[in-house]
């Protein structure tokens, strides 16, 4: 079987003969999560002739964006610029080509990811690189630990941790390799963690997103979805907080739903004693796109669907796959 190193060798190959022709564009998932953003950072400190960039950028990536100064160029998704002499594209921690919010210009990619479902399509020219980790971070790393040492900056080092740590949802998702990783970025530098950390807790919302959230609970509903007991609501943003609110409820399974300019978003999230016992949101979210249309996948606790269908038949979908998974005793 091929491991992750021998995968890391063809990765840097790739972006060796790249570099060489011409620009790299490094993009981000569209949701510009800190997995994704921090993915594509670190590795754009590697090439000179690489460039992070994406559609979107969330408020943790935000303000490590400003903590370590590092270059990042936010891309119109209908009219992207891109650089001049574009030979290349890397896509990081992005499960489908609709997650990058923007259509690709027609150059050969490379994919960086780690979720369970992936539907990207893989031509001669392209690669896969897949790693069963926590974090797209996590994968970076081991590429610049073997590749490019003197990347690893105290800078570059925080941005790969931050992934880590949003992605493992703060180590309640981690394994053992995990907290190796999280250990040795931390070991080589001057990070201060429990400071760290403090990036992460100053998640202020505005009032209008709480009236939001307000709104959200209103409309809540519970129902039996087969065997699961299911916690759904619509809101107009903060949909992953929304379902946290809906697990803290006691939902095993918390689905957040969304509708704007003709196009419904389904984000669900599922406690560990859930997928434990079976259910796979990501696989859900793929079932999904194969009855009605869209994109959907993701992991087993955390998944997304979108496509152009009114609300109610995409609820309607999701609440009929989840029926379909069963229970483990
Ligand atoms: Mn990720």
């Amino acid at each position: 079987m091929k491991s992750l190193n021998d995968d890391l060798d063809l990765l840097h190959n790739w972006l060796i003969s790249a570099a060489e022709q011409g620009a790299i564009a490094i993009i981000c998932g569209s949701n510009g999560d800190m997995d994704t953003i921090g993915s594509a950072l670190s590795l754009a400190s590697a090439f000179p002739q690489a460039m992070a960039c994406g559609v979107g950028i969330s408020k943790i990536a935000k303000r490590m964006i400003a903590q370590t100064k590092a270059p990042f160029l936010q891309l119109s998704d209908e009219a992207p610029m891109w650089p001049k002499k574009l030979v290349a594209v890397v896509c990081v921690d992005a499960a489908a080509p609709s997650q990058i919010g923007l259509t690709l210009p027609d150059v050969p990619f490379a994919i960086i990811d780690h979720h369970d479902t992936n539907s990207w399509e893989i031509g001669e020219n392209d690669l896969l690189i897949k790693g069963d980790v926590s974090a797209t971070t996590q994968i970076i790393f081991a590429y610049l630990q073997k590749f490019h040492p003197r990347c690893l900056s105290e800078e570059v080092r925080k941005l790969l941790l931050a992934g880590l740590i949003t992605d493992s949802g703060r180590f309640k998702h981690a394994n053992a390799e995990t907290f190796r990783c999280a250990g040795e970025l931390l070991m080589g530098s001057k990070i201060d963690y429990p400071k760290f950390l403090e990036t992460f807790e100053s998640d202020r919302m505005t009032d209008s997103e709480r009236g939001a959230m307000a709104a959200g609970m209103q409309r809540m509903e519970s129902k039996n979805a087969g065997e699961w007991y299911l916690m759904h609501t619509r809101v107009g943003a903060n949909e992953g907080r929304m379902c946290n609110v809906l697990l803290a409820a006691g939902a095993e399974v918390a689905l957040a739903s969304r509708t704007r300019d003709g196009i419904t978003r389904l984000t669900a999230r599922a406690p560990r004693v859930s997928t434990a016992r079976g259910v796979h949101l990501g696989k859900i979210m793929e079932l999904i796109a194969e009855k009605i249309g869209g994109d959907g996948g993701g992991h087993a606790g955390a998944a997304g669907w979108s496509g152009p269908v009114d609300r109610i038949t995409a609820e309607s979908a999701f609440i009929h796959a989840l029926s379909g998974a069963k229970k483990e005793r």
